[in-house]
Parts: C-alpha cells; sequence; structure tokens
C-alpha cells in the first residue's frame, strides 16, 4: 500500500513542542480550535443545561457531538434542511461529532455487529436501524460536522487478543471504506480515522501505520479508558504516538480525567473529549485546582468560602460551597448548571495552561505545580 499522506490537505499547524507534548492551531470551516483542547461534549446537541455562550466564554473552541443520538432525534437529514448542526444548535463554532459505533455499543439493544455495518434499535423507538462506514460519514456530512469520525469497533477491556485483532482489522476495513465515502466532502472539512488495538502494542503499531498509509486530516487514539490502569493506557499512547506523522493532529477519544489530561499531552495527544466535568458536575462533583470536591458532602452545609478564590471563573471564586452544596441537594437545575460551568472552565484552564507552558518551553515546571496542588489537596 503507498502512502497518500500528500494527498490530503492538512489545516493543523504545530506552533511548539517541550519534549512529546505540543501546541498547535487546527482551523476549521467553523473556526479555530487551539491545541492541546479540550472538547465539552453535547450529546444531543446541547451542553445539558448550559447555555452555549457559558462554554465559550469557559473557554471552549470546539465542542462533541454524538451522530448515534442525533441521528436517531431530530434525524440527520432534519439538521441539515435546517442549516447544520452549528446553525441548529446556536453554538457557531467548531464541531467534531463521533461517529456512532462507540454509542451503539453502550446504549442500544440488540446490537450485531457485520462486515457491512452495525445493526440495532433505537433506544428511543425501538426502529431497526443500520448504521455503515458510508451512512456514518453521510450523516456527518448531513450534521456538517467540521471534523467527522470513522466508524470504528471499540472492545472493551479486558478482552482477548483475537477479538481485538478482528475488531481492530474490521476498523481498519471501515476507515477506508468511510475515507472513500468522505472524498466529495467540501474543502475545510475534516475527516479523522482511529486507532484501535486494545492494549497490545503490536496491534496499535500496525492499526496507526495501516490508517496513515490510507491517509486521514487527523488521527484518534481509540478503545482506552475502556476498563484497562490508566498505566496500560498510556503505555498504548507511547507505543501509537510515535507512528502517527508529527504534523497531524492526534485525539484521545473519551479522555479524561485532569491528571489523565496532563499524562497524555505529555506524550503527545492534541484533543480530549469526555463527559465527565458535566457529568460529574450534575451529581454534585467540582473541579478545581486542589482536585475533585463533592459538593453533596455535609461538610459544605455552613461552608461561606468559595470553591477557589483565585479561580478566573466567577462562579468558582464568587458562590459559598454552602450555597452550592444546598442547591445540589435540593435538586435545583441550577446547580447541575453552576457546577457543569465551573468543570468546563477548569478543563479549560487547564489546557491554557498547558498551551502556554508548552509554547515557553516550561511545560515540566506546569507538571511538577499541578500535580503538587493536586497532591495538596482541597482544605
Ligand atoms: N471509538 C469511538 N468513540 C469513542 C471511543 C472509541 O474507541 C472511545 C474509547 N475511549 C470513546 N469514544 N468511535
Amino acid at each position: 500500500m503507498s502512502s497518500s499522506e500528500g494527498d490530503l490537505p492538512n489545516h493543523f499547524e504545530l506552533l511548539g513542542t517541550d519534549g512529546a507534548a505540543r501546541t498547535g492551531r487546527l482551523t476549521t470551516p467553523h473556526g479555530v480550535v487551539r491545541t492541546p483542547a479540550f472538547m465539552p461534549v453535547g450529546t444531543a446537541g446541547a451542553m445539558k443545561g448550559v447555555h452555549w455562550r457559558d462554554v465559550r466564554d469557559a473557554g471552549a473552541d470546539i465542542v462533541l457531538g454524538n451522530t448515534y443520538h442525533l441521528m436517531l432525534r431530530p434525524g440527520a437529514e432534519r439538521i441539515a434542511a435546517l442549516g447544520g448542526l452549528q446553525r441548529f444548535t446556536g453554538w457557531g463554532g467548531p464541531m467534531l461529532t463521533d461517529s456512532g459505533g462507540f454509542q451503539v455499543m453502550s446504549l442500544s439493544a440488540l446490537r450485531k455487529v457485520t462486515e457491512q455495518a452495525v445493526t440495532f434499535r433505537s433506544h428511543i423507538d425501538g426502529a431497526r436501524i443500520e448504521l455503515s462506514p458510508e451512512r456514518a460519514v453521510e450523516v456527518q456530512r448531513l450534521l456538517n460536522s467540521d471534523i467527522a469520525m470513522q466508524l470504528d469497533e471499540c472492545v472493551r477491556l479486558p478482552a482477548g487478543p483475537d477479538d481485538i485483532e478482528r475488531a481492530m482489522l474490521l476498523s481498519l476495513r471501515w476507515a477506508e471504506r468511510c475515507r472513500r465515502a468522505f472524498e466529495t466532502a467540501p474543502a475545510g472539512y475534516m475527516l479523522f480515522g482511529i486507532v484501535q488495538g486494545g492494549d497490545v502494542p503490536d496491534l496499535r503499531v500496525a492499526s496507526a501505520r495501516a490508517l496513515v498509509d490510507i491517509g486521514f486530516h487527523g488521527y484518534a487514539i481509540g478503545g482506552l479508558a475502556v476498563g484497562e490502569p490508566q498505566a496500560v493506557m498510556l503505555q498504548m499512547i507511547e507505543a501509537t504516538a510515535p507512528v502517527l506523522p508529527a504534523n497531524r493532529p492526534r485525539y484521545l477519544m473519551g479522555v479524561g480525567t485532569p491528571d489523565d489530561l496532563l499524562e497524555s499531552v505529555k506524550r503527545g495527544i492534541d484533543m480530549f473529549d469526555c463527559v465527565l466535568p458535566t457529568r460529574n458536575g450534575r451529581h454534585g462533583v467540582a473541579y478545581t485546582r486542589f482536585g475533585p470536591v463533592n459538593l453533596r458532602n455535609a461538610r459544605h452545609v455552613d461552608d461561606a468560602r468559595p470553591l477557589d478564590e483565585e479561580s478566573p471563573w466567577p462562579p468558582a471564586r464568587s458562590y459559598a460551597r454552602a450555597y452550592l452544596h444546598h442547591l445540589i441537594k435540593a435538586g435545583e437545575a441550577l446547580g447541575a448548571t453552576l457546577l457543569s460551568e465551573i468543570n468546563i472552565a477548569y478543563f479549560q484552564q487547564l489546557m491554557a495552561g498547558m498551551r502556554e507552558a508548552i509554547a515557553h518551553g516550561r511545560f515540566s515546571e506546569f507538571y511538577e505545580r499541578t500535580k503538587a496542588d493536586w497532591a495538596r489537596g482541597d482544605i
């Protein structure tokens, strides 16, 4: 197979490196993304209780949406007719969509994977749906995603090497079909391939090499943070990153905790997405400079102090912990909203700190200071 790497325009510009850590900018049809970037997850066209204006103000350049949810409701053709996801939602900025396979596996009933497609029943009305690599690309084109993802199969760990290899090879054949289906996309829109291979370094390397041969605008690492220890995830990143072209963005899917982000950027990852800041925010957990704080805990009931008086995000330094505790305990929607925003802002501050540190050649200093703050804990 010959490399078609040169065939695809590159919209990623590397601005600086510090060790394996990188900072850059990715230009999409709806705006520029500063990397390393964290993408908050707006699964069904909304950031679950958070206004887009606040997502933007909190520092996010790009958000993630889900093919699976949006194709079921309100429907990809409908969103296309209404001007695409950016206009339909009012977010207006860059959007990446996941391709659906991963969500099918976790959300839908009676799913079946064949060479041709994933078939499943909708978790909304039970309708039987077929999602092929070609349809996954078509849906993401209808949504008008700035960055579309190939259809892949992610195996949960632990899993046997035969099953991991089978899913990795199927994902590669789907990668080729997605790449072909994407050929008619307008200039500026991007398609990312997804490396699979579980916890087997040789399979990771084989997957990455084959994807680079096909040629994509960027490369994701999938199939991690699916049950393995963090050390294994980091080893898989170390095995994979050197095989990927230095001038293309690298996206670690569905990751992670603040510590996962710090450790992965250190190993050369540029993009992340995770539901953690919003999902845990809805459940009463605030992420702060000194680690996570569970506001459901009774110790906050009389606490007049803010979460972090030095936070650049006003709600994190103004609202009393006692008030946030009360909102969560009382089930007030505002509690979920405020904590989701506080967490999105914290994740964005962490990314901004890393970008700045890398640009100035001070990543290890930033790494040590951030770890020391987390180790101090919330007191
Ligand atoms: N594939 C896709 N989406 C994903 C994953 C994957 O492997 C993961 C794994 N962490 C999260 N989201 N398509």
